[in-house]
């Protein structure tokens, strides 16, 4: 009897056994070899996907080791994503707000500021702010040292980041104030600088100053910093003590930004003299930084 058969195998998208028109006993001759050819196919799909898979493994290893490699880099990056100022930090947006600067000297990591974009050109960093009494600022020298208070609302940035920031870059000043019956003034100065703890933070440097305010805060250029913990005034009395607030005291003051929020008591409450007297506090005050390039 004749069986017709029409057989082809593929190994690798390769034909490797045809038959065609055969008989019975070429068949079964052909049959065992087929046996035999479709076991070697099983042992070599078998074969081929440990293959697939070992290529597989090794594009996985080789895209984990480049993944590695990226993440090592922006690591190595991420010093610098940050700026050393609002200048640069708002630069894009032209917002006020709260953004994230890096000092060098001061720290490897970022801290928050509140920029001011809309005051007098902007690019301004806020060091000093009292607008509600809501932060105490009748502290001790540690407290001035690291800066205390909320970015959004009232708060002293620190000593320690002023200093930074005035060492990295030549900065000017602008003092923004209004008292309580909605008058507005300012005192602004060409150039800004302290110097560190060991110097007690010394105003180093007060450059021009130019405003409607009048200056006062010449009288405290030179003058090291003094807290309730820390005189360093030329006062034979503690001037921080008796005027409640730290500043940069001399034989007491002309100006105590830091004094009690609203105390009419002499002296002691957020004076600028030739604006406020010595008997008023002022409502709003801010105290704001910017790079002298600007
Ligand atoms: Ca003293």
């Amino acid at each position: 009897m004749l069986l017709k058969i029409i057989c082809t195998v593929y190994l690798l998208n390769m034909p490797v056994l045809k038959c065609e028109n055969e008989n019975v006993e070429n068949f079964t001759v052909k049959y065992g070899n087929l046996t035999e050819v479709l076991f070697q196919i099983k042992d070599n799909k078998i074969h081929l996907q440990h293959l697939q898979l070992e290529v597989l493994r090794m594009e996985q290893m080789r895209q984990g080791a480049l993944l590695d490699e990226l993440v090592a880099k922006l690591k190595s990056l991420e010093p610098t994503q940050f700026t050393g100022s609002c200048a640069e930090a708002a630069a894009l947006s032209r917002r006020s707000g709260v953004y994230q600067i890096l000092v060098p000297g001061y720290s490897l990591h970022p801290f928050i500021v509140r920029c001011d974009e809309d005051t007098q050109g902007g690019a301004w960093t806020t060091v000093l702010r009292r607008e509600d009494g809501s932060v105490d600022f009748f502290r001790f020298w540690k407290d001035y040292k690291n800066g205390f208070g909320n970015a959004i609302g009232e708060f002293f940035i620190g000593l320690d980041k002023l200093h930074f920031m005035t060492k990295v870059l030549d900065q000017e000043l602008l003092i923004t104030m209004e008292d309580f019956k909605g008058q507005h003034r300012f005192a602004k100065y060409d150039r800004f600088a302290i110097d560190n703890e060991n110097e007690a933070y010394k105003m180093k440097t007060l450059g021009t100053y130019s405003g409607d305010a009048t200056d006062c805060l010449r009288e405290h250029a030179g003058q090291k910093f003094s807290s309730r913990d820390r005189d360093n005034d030329q006062h034979i009395e503690n001037c921080a003590e008796k005027f409640t607030g730290g500043w940069w005291y001399n034989r007491c003051h002309v100006s105590n930004l830091m004094g009690v929020y609203n105390d009419s008591t002499f002296g002691k409450g957020i004076n600028w003299r030739d604006f406020t007297s010595h008997t008023a506090s002022l409502k709003r005050v801010q105290m704001m930084i910017r790079p002298r390039r600007y």
